[in-house]
Formats: structure tokens, C-alpha cells, sequence
């Protein structure tokens, strides 16, 4: 499997070697792998080559340690496509993830001059502001902030604390049109490390979102903080 008359570097034979194993399923998420010597000895290369090799993975996210226990294969990134415009519980039922918020917490607040701009009302208009932590199989995944119009619909907290947001808004009768949304790497901070139960510092993806009805009118606009370690999103693209 390892090639040493091959010009490809040996630490990077063996990354490839080992995603394989965990691409094609033989090594599952949550099981640990073989010592630093264990793959050495396998392998025939030094202890130096396999560090290189783990740090590497472990850097890409496809494994992970623990203190004093060892390294593990990484749970599987949920990957998303950035192409329908879908709400978090169809994403997540989509996959086979059972979806679930928990509310943090929701109120009207003023809008300030960026919000009044972004979802087109006056400034100190009422918005709705709804913090949530949603999860997938009662992990966390996210810690989402939504703003919308109090003007534009009646928001249910119950509905929200139990269920889709986009549903409650189907159902009043509006139609979701269209949204914009950016995407950029930051690092998770004290605060959403607890709630996202990732380690300070931690990659995470924010997104921001701009939904708007069909009516023309904007619906929400909405800050994520994503856990980078669980997502991934796809972008299809023809020339
Ligand atoms: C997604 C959307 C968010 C929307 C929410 C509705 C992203 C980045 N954001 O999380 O804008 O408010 O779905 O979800 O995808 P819900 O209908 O399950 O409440």
C-alpha cells in the first residue's frame, strides 16, 4: 500500500491510505485508530512519518483526539448544498437527522438602522429577535439569531420552540422566495463553545441569511454560527 521508491511523500501515502479506510466506511466515526508505533511497525516508516500523517487528518477534521484516551475517527460532516433555499428541519430531516431547536430566547426588540435597512422597515420598528440552538440527534449544530418583521407576521413562541419557523410562515399563507447568504471561517468563541459543546477557538463557519417573500417583502435576516467540525457545504457550479 505504501510506495517508498514512489516520489509522493510517505506521511502522504499514508493520509491517503488511512481517508480511504474511513471514506469507504471500514473505519467508522467514534472508533479509535492505531498508535503512533502501531502504524509505524505496519507500515515500516518512522514514528515522525505517522505523526505527520495523523496531524494532518486530524487538522482536515477527519480525525480527532482526545487527552489520554487516544485518536478517533471523526463523526461524518453533514454536507449541505448551497442551492435550494430549505429551512434547518428539512435539511435535517432530509438526511435522516432528527431535527430539534432549543429556544434561548424570544423577543421584540427595536430595529436599528442595519436591521431597518435589511428587512426594510422604519428604524425602532418591532422585530422579532429568536435565538435558538439547533440540533440533529440532539447534538448541537448551530446557534442561530432571527430577525423578523412584527409587522409582516404573528410568530407562535411555542411553534418556534417546537418546530420550523419556515413552516409557521407556510402556513400563514406566504410564500418564501428567494435569499441571499455569505459564508465565512471564524473561531468559536467562550460563549458558543459552551452551547455548541466545541473547544474555545474551535473552526466555525458564520452565515449570514437574507430571506425574502414572493410578495418582494423581506421575511428575516439571520446570523449563524455553524460548527465547523460537523459541516460541510456544497456548491455545484457548470461552466
Ligand atoms: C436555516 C436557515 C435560516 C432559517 C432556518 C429556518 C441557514 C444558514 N439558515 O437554518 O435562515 O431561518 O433554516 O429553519 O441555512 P426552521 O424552519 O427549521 O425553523
Amino acid at each position: 500500500m505504501i510506495d517508498k521508491t514512489s516520489p509522493m511523500p510517505l506521511y502522504f501515502q499514508i493520509e491517503e491510505a488511512i481517508k480511504l479506510k474511513i471514506e469507504k466506511g471500514e473505519w467508522v466515526s467514534g472508533s479509535m485508530i492505531s498508535s503512533e508505533r502501531e502504524f509505524a511497525e505496519a507500515y515500516e516508516v518512522s514514528r515522525m512519518t505517522v505523526r505527520q500523517a495523523i496531524n494532518n487528518l486530524v487538522n482536515d477534521g477527519y480525525l480527532t483526539r482526545r487527552k489520554g484516551k487516544g485518536t478517533f475517527v471523526s463523526a461524518k460532516k453533514i454536507e449541505q448544498k448551497l442551492l435550494g433555499l430549505t429551512s434547518f428541519t428539512e435539511d435535517m430531516r432530509s438526511r435522516g437527522y432528527r431535527p430539534a431547536s432549543k429556544l434561548v430566547s424570544f423577543q421584540t426588540i427595536n430595529a436599528n438602522q442595519r436591521l431597518a435597512k435589511v428587512l426594510d422597515i422604519t428604524e425602532n420598528h418591532e422585530v422579532y429577535e429568536i435565538k435558538r440552538v439547533r440540533l440533529a440527534n440532539d447534538i448541537p449544530m448551530a446557534i442561530e439569531t432571527t430577525f423578523v418583521p412584527v409587522d409582516l407576521i404573528q410568530l407562535q413562541e411555542d411553534h418556534i420552540k417546537e418546530g420550523s419557523l419556515y413552516s409557521q410562515v407556510e402556513n400563514a399563507g406566504f410564500v418564501i422566495d428567494y435569499a441571499t447568504q455569505s459564508l465565512e471561517a471564524s473561531i468559536a468563541r467562550e460563549a458558543e463553545s459552551e452551547i455548541l459543546e466545541i473547544t474555545k477557538g474551535a473552526p466555525v463557519l458564520l452565515i449570514e441569511r437574507q430571506t425574502y417573500l414572493t410578495t418582494g417583502k423581506p421575511l428575516e435576516l439571520v446570523h449563524s454560527v455553524y460548527r465547523g467540525d460537523r459541516y460541510k457545504f456544497m456548491i455545484d457550479m457548470k461552466r
